[in-house]
């Protein structure tokens, strides 16, 4: 453990790692049962377009959250653009700017224009307040964003759609296996949408799948998702390549095996985490509601400079020289990125409060508990010696 500034990797001290460890490393569950998977599929010589695993994968999904339809995906990203698209939303979408990149980028490659909303200072989702100033005639659709797996305010939500008779999604990349409400997310608004990217709690390589309780949006998905040839084998729509291949969903069906391993060691290591920096001046691990179900994928710091001294992006750094590379899910925020940042740009208050505080730190079954107490002790140091560390570093660490 580290007690001295001087044992930091950053004042010349031996990294606290030999391996780096990072955000999103994959749950990939029973190798073996993987490969096996993978032969059968290449025994079964049915490799993608609707095979008999990416069917399984839709079925199990389906059953997990509770909803009539599950339509896997390549990634979310499609999933996103087919939802939007297979809707017939027009306009404008309101959205957080709190989110990845991918979430405006759906809307606007489908030709529809995102507004971004600020978010809730405590849960970092859109605040429904301030999604209501924003409706107007142009709204298609408002499309909420269940942030590091915390679910975003449905009800709210779900009202206020229905109030002004505009579409509502949820983009539900961090939330597979988490609740709202202690229903499954899956079900909510008019349809939601998974991540299966490596970097998830159940990954499939790459993939996504969109739950929906709408047949007829299901059955208009599934036909666009390959290129617009409905179930008569007639192309009616204007589709997209977005589906999911065999290899993806044999590793999706073997980390989904795995996922209440992975969600336990999860919620073990987000706890560890917790009491370890519990009282950490200027650091709060972010808690999840005890009364719903998630997936602790997102171990969320937030860092307070006022009160310890010490930006954040020092503390990044300082730990990257450690081999601990914590991510900046999300910072910068969409809105001041330089693809959607505006000229005055766009303020958002508490969004950019929040952005300015962030860092995800690693975790998943790959990480022990002694290298979260390993973690934490940097933290710890860094936090209740920021200003001493700050001075020391424009003399010791090179530009
Ligand atoms: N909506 C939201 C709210 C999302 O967060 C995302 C994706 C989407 C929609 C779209 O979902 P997909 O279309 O991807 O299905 C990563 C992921 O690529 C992205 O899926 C994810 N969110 C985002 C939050 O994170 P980057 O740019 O941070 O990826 P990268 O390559 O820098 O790696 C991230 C971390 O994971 C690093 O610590 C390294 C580690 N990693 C990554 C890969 C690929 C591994 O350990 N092993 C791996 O195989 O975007």
């Amino acid at each position: 453990m580290k007690r001295a500034l001087t044992d930091l990797a950053v004042f010349g001290g031996p990294a606290a790692f030999l391996r780096p460890l990072l955000v999103g490393m994959p749950t990939v569950g029973d190798r073996a049962r993987f490969l096996a998977r993978l032969e059968w599929a290449l025994d079964n010589e049915w490799l993608t377009n609707g095979g008999p695993l990416a069917t399984e994968l839709e079925g199990r999904i389906a059953d997990i959250t509770g909803v009539r339809h599950a339509v896997a995906t390549c990634n979310a990203t499609a999933a996103l653009q087919l939802v939007l698209r297979a809707s017939g939303v027009t306009g404008q979408v309101i959205m957080p700017s709190l989110t990845f990149a991918a979430t405006p980028h759906a809307a606007s490659w489908v030709g529809l224009e995102p507004v971004f909303c600020d978010v809730d200072p405590v849960t970092g989702c859109l605040d429904p307040a301030r999604v209501e100033e924003l409706i107007t005639p142009a709204t298609g659709a408002i499309l909420g964003v269940h942030l590091w797996g915390r679910a975003a305010p449905v009800a709210e939500l779900e009202m206020l759609a229905a109030e002004h008779g505009v579409k509502l999604f949820f983009d539900a990349a961090h939330a597979f296996g988490c609740t709202f409400g202690g229903r499954s997310i899956g079900g909510f608004g008019d349809a939601e949408v998974f991540s299966f990217h490596a970097t998830k709690t159940v990954m499939a390589f790459e993939g996504g799948a969109v739950t929906t309780d709408d047949g007829e949006l299901a059955e208009r998905l599934v036909a666009l998702r390959n290129f617009g040839i409905d179930r008569n084998k007639s192309v009616t729509a204007v589709g997209m390549n977005a589906k999911m291949s065999e290899a993806s969903a044999a590793m999706g069906l073997t980390s989904l095996d795995a996922f209440e391993e992975t969600r336990e060691r999860n919620r073990d290591n987000h706890a560890l985490y917790r009491s370890e920096l519990h009282g950490v001046p200027g650091i709060e691990v972010l808690p999840f509601d005890e009364r719903e179900r998630n997936n602790h994928q997102y171990v969320i710091l937030l860092t307070d400079r006022a009160v310890t001294g010490l930006h954040r992006d020092r503390l990044r750094t300082l730990l990257q020289a450690e081999k601990v590379f914590p991510r900046l899910y999300f910072s910068p925020p969409c809105h001041l990125m330089p693809v959607y940042r505006t000229d005055p740009p766009l303020r958002l208050e508490h969004t950019e409060r929040l952005s300015e505080r962030v860092l995800a730190l690693p975790t998943g079954p790959s990480v022990s508990f002694e290298d979260i107490r390993r973690v934490c002790s940097i933290v710890r140091l860094a936090a209740e010696r920021g200003e001493q560390i700050d001075a020391m570093w424009a003399q010791a660490v090179p530009a």
